[in-house]
C-alpha cells in the first residue's frame, strides 16, 4: 500500500469514531507497525491534521476537521502522455458481511455487478464488536463496503450507491424514471423491515399507534407490496434493478423464514429473480455455511 493510501485508510479509521482508538488496534488494523504508525501521525500532524493522542487511551480525530487536504488527495489520472496511456487504479471495494446476515442482499448485487470486491467476513459478537469494525460502522452490524474512502452502511443504501458507482451494469433507471425504484427501496428499508419485524415479535400496533408509526398495518403493507410485483418480473420499470436485489431479498427470504405470507404474487416475483445466475451464486454459498456451521 502506498503511503498516501495508507494516510487516507488511517484518516478513515479515525474520523469513523467518537472514541480513541489505542496505538496497537489502529497499528493492526492497517497493517503497519506501531512505529510506521507513529512516523504516518507525524506525517498527518505535518500537513496541519491534528491527531489528538490520549494518553492510555489512543488517538481521535477532532469532530471540526474535514479530509483530506489536498496534499493527501489521490493523484488525479494523468491521461495520455508521451504516447504512453495511465491508467486509474480503481479504488478498492470491501465488503463486510457475515454469510448468515443480510450481508447475503449486497452480495447478490455484487454478484449482478460483476466488479472486484474484497470480502471481510466477521463473526457476530466477536469481529463485529472489535474496535476495527466499529471504525467502519459504529453500530457493529453487517452488511457494509468501504468504496475507496467512501463507507456506506444499510443494505438498501449499499445497493443504492453500488448501482450508481458502476453504472455500466444498468441497476439503476435513469434519474428521470426512478419514482418506482425510489419509492419500493424506501419502502421495504423503512415501514416493511419494521412491520415485518413487529409481526415477528407478535406486537399488533392499535389503529391510534398505527397512525403514528410510519409502516401502519403489517397486512395492508404485505397487500400494497403484493400489488406492486403482480404480474410483472421487476418492480421499478421494465428492468431488473437494485430495487430487485433489495426488496426482493426480503420477499424471498420473508417466505423461506415465514415473516411473509407465501402469495401467489410474491412467489412467481420470486421465481423470476431466483433463476438469475448471481443469486444462485449466493444461494449456494449461504447454503454452505449453512451446512458448515
Ligand atoms: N438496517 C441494517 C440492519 C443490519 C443488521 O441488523 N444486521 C444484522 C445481521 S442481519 C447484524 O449485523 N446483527 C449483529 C448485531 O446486531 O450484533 C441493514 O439493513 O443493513
Amino acid at each position: 500500500m502506498s503511503r498516501t493510501l495508507r494516510l487516507q485508510a488511517l484518516i478513515r479509521l479515525l474520523r469513523h469514531r467518537r472514541e480513541p482508538m489505542p496505538g496497537p488496534a489502529l497499528a493492526e488494523a492497517l497493517g503497519i507497525s506501531l512505529r510506521t504508525l507513529y512516523q504516518e501521525i507525524a506525517v498527518l500532524r505535518a500537513v496541519g491534521i491534528e491527531v489528538v493522542n490520549q494518553p492510555g487511551e489512543g488517538y481521535v480525530l477532532p469532530p471540526e476537521v474535514t479530509l483530506p487536504p489536498p496534499a493527501l488527495a489521490e493523484p488525479e489520472a494523468t491521461g495520455q502522455g508521451e504516447g504512453v496511456t495511465a491508467q486509474a487504479v480503481p479504488a478498492e471495494l470491501v465488503f463486510y458481511t457475515n454469510p448468515l446476515s443480510r450481508g447475503g442482499i449486497v452480495h447478490w448485487m455484487l454478484e449482478e455487478l460483476g466488479v472486484n470486491y474484497r470480502t471481510v467476513m466477521l463473526e457476530y459478537g466477536a469481529t463485529m464488536k472489535a474496535p476495527e469494525y466499529l471504525a467502519i460502522n459504529p453500530l457493529g452490524k453487517v452488511p457494509a463496503i468501504r468504496h475507496g474512502d467512501t463507507v456506506v452502511t444499510e443494505a438498501a443504501a449499499i445497493c443504492a450507491y453500488l448501482a450508481d458507482a458502476f453504472p455500466g451494469a444498468g441497476l439503476a433507471p435513469p434519474p428521470a424514471a426512478r419514482g418506482d425504484y425510489y419509492r419500493w427501496l424506501f419502502l421495504a428499508a423503512g415501514p416493511l423491515e419494521t412491520a415485518i419485524a413487529l409481526n415477528g415479535l407478535g406486537v399488533t400496533p392499535t389503529a391510534e399507534q398505527q397512525m403514528r408509526m410510519g409502516h401502519g398495518d403489517y397486512w395492508t403493507l404485505v397487500e400494497t407490496l403484493a400489488s406492486a410485483v403482480a404480474d410483472r418480473p421487476f418492480i421499478a420499470g421494465n428492468a431488473f434493478s437494485a430495487a430487485d436485489v433489495y426488496v426482493g431479498s426480503h420477499i424471498g427470504w420473508g417466505m423461506q423464514f415465514g415473516t411473509l405470507p407465501r402469495r401467489p404474487e410474491f412467489e412467481a416475483y420470486w421465481a423470476g429473480l431466483a433463476e438469475r445466475p448471481a443469486q444462485r451464486r449466493c444461494a449456494a454459498f449461504i447454503e454452505q455455511a449453512r451446512v458448515t456451521g
